[in-house]
């Protein structure tokens, strides 16, 4: 393989074309591409009613190859009929990821019950019946709702209302394993969940913290605003354990320039221990008052709790902070300088925050930074979690979670005239190990993959074997549909975004909503997500009750109740009228007021976590690569990292040798909950004591450790050790997804 040292550039461009041909020809593909529904990929916030490619500034082209790989998907043929019968359970465990995303669209119901040895088609009306029926035979407690993030608000929003009716608040998103730290932390600091600025405060920022992300695969098109802020003598300072080559120099395709001669990105890359980020963030912070320059003005105007944060600091050994930080004292220092410099910072975060047991802390240190010097409450500066799936935001506003608002509560009682479950709802994990307690009887999920996701992948399969029923509801298979069986599994078709009859809306990550139309189907058989709850609803609450459930098959009135429920949300009502998109009122912080109790920011003493690893032990992170979206991978190869398959460690050149391994050896990785065989030792730019291994063929190692805060687990944090393949290891080699892998 030809080495890369750029991110984006050609290859993207080329590979852009490649889809399009997949397509079914490239007038077709970009045709799908431009036509104006709210991208499908991540919560960067693109497309909507100025059409595809378009960004919340109106630049246009603007594309990225996750986003052509997901419409490539959408745009299959669909599943062979005969498939279903051709292999059987058994053999569907047996399919990686990608063989599954390939076999094309789900057009079918698809079944299998206790005493099926394959899974079989059933027609939508039995389909439907079922669902009805293990609703109506069971309690409203022994249920629970699970979304991904790429369902509409519209259906976010009627699922998490029917099951709140039902019963249950056994209700919960992908976000418990995505942000959930950041929003927690956020709140708790400033009353609020998001972000604090909109996108054009990028352009105006000179400095930008990069922590814990990887935006050259996950989130390309940020990285025109990073290269722009260089461009207009900014600075980026990215914060990783691993050197991403993305974030060294980039090549933005829709910049000729960049295109042609790649454009720099990070001005200092700082690569801390893995979990070192509040030992760093607080050596930072420390220098700050050291040097005298925290803005004393805003932190007396503007917060509560400042001296105990700066008592901490000025407590803690500087011994203390290197050695947690793995950073050097000069270089924590000139991160400082710099900082102490800018007029206009934002701080930006991902998963490498927010994936830890102390992920709250992490994201309340990256807030107290920012508190510092002021960063927050003024244009062209504030904090920027960079979240994940195009909806997950919105899910979430939309109330798909276990604990409602209160005032999304409140106005859902009074709008309908209803009274709704005061019980303790489960988050995601909660579900899982219910499940795994026998406490739990059926599942509906909402998209995604959760057997995938779940941390500890054989844990999680058991866990929901044992329950009677699981309903997915899916545009195409993957490895839940095989590993995350019930003794009852069905698979309801569903259409994807541009697909849909009527309207749907998405909300970015800069609390910007989107209008997407939808468009014609590709294939007969599938069904709008709103249609099939609703129907759902219907059979088990029936008619005549406070809700009427077939006016609720229509988006708009959907629309009208949301607009009137959530808070910020009222420009919904009018804009099937108008097409007018807005930004959510009341989440953008320009003035430096917040709506806690006292108005203002609270700074939070985050204590520095302890490194646990003994020695002849790593700390693991699990990654993307470049060429998947969550549990689906599209691409065996990472191409910015230069590697040719995902059955691989990252390790550091100094740990390959003080634990007496060679670059390319077999080995055994081995955690607290399993072991993966065979995987490749690959030499890597990654700090020393830190390794790498790809989600979610990883999740076999990763224990169901979570943050206490925020539910959120530990997908970065593992203890593992690396040892060299016994000759009876070997024998058991094959990498897959399968819970069966691990030993
Ligand atoms: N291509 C593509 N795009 C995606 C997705 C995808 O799977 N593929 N998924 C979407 C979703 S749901 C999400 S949430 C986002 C995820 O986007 P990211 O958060 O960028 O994705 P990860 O691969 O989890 O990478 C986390 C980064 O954190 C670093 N890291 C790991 N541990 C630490 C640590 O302790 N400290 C610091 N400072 N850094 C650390 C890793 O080196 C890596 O660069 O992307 C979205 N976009
Ligand atoms: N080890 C480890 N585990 C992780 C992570 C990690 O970094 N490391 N990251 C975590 C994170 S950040 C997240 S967000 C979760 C992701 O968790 P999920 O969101 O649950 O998983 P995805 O892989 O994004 O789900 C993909 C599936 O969604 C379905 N789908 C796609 N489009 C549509 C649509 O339009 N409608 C419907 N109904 N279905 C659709 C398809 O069937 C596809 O197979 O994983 C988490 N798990
Ligand atoms: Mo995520």
């Amino acid at each position: 393989m030809r080495k890369v040292t750029t991110g984006g550039g050609w290859p993207a461009i080329r590979y852009a074309l490649q889809m399009a041909r997949r397509s079914g020809g490239i007038l077709r593909f970009f045709k799908a591409m431009r036509s104006p529904n709210a991208c499908k990929t991540c919560a960067l916030g693109m497309g909507g009613q100025s059409g595809g490619m378009v960004d919340e500034s109106g630049h246009f082209p603007e594309v990225c190859k996750k986003s052509m790989q997901a419409m490539a998907a959408d745009m299959q043929g669909s599943i062979a009929p005969e498939l279903f019968a051709a292999y059987d359970l058994e053999a569907f465990k047996r399919f990686s990821p990608r063989e599954l995303e390939m076999m094309g669209r789900l057009t079918r119901p698809v079944y299998a019950g206790p005493n099926d040895s394959h899974y079989r088609h059933i027609d939508w009306p039995e389909a439907i019946a079922r669902c009805v029926a293990t609703l109506k035979h069971t309690r409203p407690n022994e249920n629970f709702f699970y979304a991904s993030g790429r369902a509409s608000n519209e259906a976010g929003f009627l699922l998490q209302l029917f099951a709140r009716l039902y019963g249950t608040n056994n209700v919960n998103n992908c976000s418990y394993y995505c942000h959930q730290a950041s929003g927690v932390g956020i709140t708790s600091a400033l009353g609020t969940g998001t972000t604090t600025i909109v996108l054009d405060d990028l352009e105006q920022c000179d400095l930008l913290f990069l922590i814990g992300g990887n935006p050259a695969s996950n989130h390309p098109r940020l990285m025109r605003s990073l290269m722009k802020l260089r461009r207009r003598g900014g600075d980026v300072i990215v914060i990783n354990p691993l050197r991403e080559t993305g974030l060294v120099n980039f090549s933005v395709p829709s910049d000729v320039r960049s295109l042609l001669l790649g454009s720099p990105i990070a001005s200092i890359y700082v690569q801390p221990r893995i979990g070192g980020d509040i030992a760093l963030l607080s050596g930072i912070a420390k220098h700050l008052v050291e040097i005298d320059r925290v803005d004393e003005d805003f932190v007396a105007g503007c917060t509560e709790l400042w001296s105990a944060w700066r008592q901490h600091l000025v407590d803690l050994p500087w011994k203390q902070i290197v050695a947690e930080s793995g950073v050097p004292r000069s270089t924590i220092e000139r991160v400082a300088v710099r900082y102490a410099e800018s007029d206009r910072t934002v701080m930006a975060w991902t998963m490498g925050i927010t994936h830890h047991v102390h992920g709250v802390d992490n994201v309340r240190a990256i807030v107290n930074l920012a508190l510092m010097r002021g960063m927050i409450g003024k244009p062209g500066a504030g904090i920027l979690p960079i979240r994940g799936h195009s909806n997950v935001q919105g899910v979430g506003s939309m109330g798909v979670a276990p604990a409602l608002k209160q005032a999304v509560f409140d106005r859902l009682e009074s709008h309908f005239g209803v009274k709704l479950p005061q019980t303790r709802g489960l988050d995601t994990l909660a579900c899982i190990e219910a499940m795994a307690d026998g406490k739990l009887r059926a599942g509906w999920c909402l998209g995604g993959n959760l057997y995938g996701a779940t941390p500890d992948a054989k844990t999680a399969s058991r866990a929901m074997s044992r329950l009677d029923s699981i309903v997915y509801f899916s545009t195409t298979l993957n490895t839940g549909h095989a590993h995350g069986r019930a003794r009852e599994t069905l698979i309801l078709p569903m259409l994807a975004r541009d697909e849909e009859a009527q309207p749907t809306t998405q909300e970015s990550m800069f609390n910007f909503v989107r209008l997407s139309d939808g468009g014609p189907a590709r294939h007969d058989g599938p069904r709008s997500e709103v249609e099939t709850i609703a129907r759902i609803a219907r059979g088990v609450l029936g008619d005549g009750g406070p809700i009427d459930w077939r006016s609720m098959q229509r988006h708009q009135n959907i629309r009208k109740a949301i607009a009137a429920i959530v808070p910020g949300y009222e420009g919904l009502a009018s804009i099937d009228d108008t097409g007018k998109e807005f930004q959510i009122s009341g989440r953008t912080f320009h003035q430096p007021r917040f709506p806690t109790p006292s108005g203002r920011a609270r700074f939070h003493v985050t204590p520095i976590p302890r490194n646990p690893c003994g020695p002849g032990e790593l700390l693991l992170m699990t990654i993307r690569s470049e060429g998947q979206f969550n549990t689906v991978v599209y691409e065996e190869h990472d191409l910015y990292r230069n590697q040719e398959r995902r059955d691989i460690i990252l390790m550091n050149a100094d740990d390959i040798a003080r634990l007496g391994l060679r670059v390319d050896q077999g080995v055994t990785v081995r955690s607290r909950v399993g072991e993966l065989h065979g995987i490749l030792v690959r030499s890597y730019d990654i700090s020393p004591g830190s390794a790498a291994m790809y989600f979610p063929e990883a999740n076999v190692l990763i224990p169901q450790d979570a943050d206490p805060l925020s539910r959120t687990p530990a997908y970065k944090a593992t203890v593992v050790t690396v040892g060299a393949e016994t000759e009876h290891s070997s024998q058991t080699v094959r990498l897959t997804v399968g819970a069966g892998t691990s030993a």
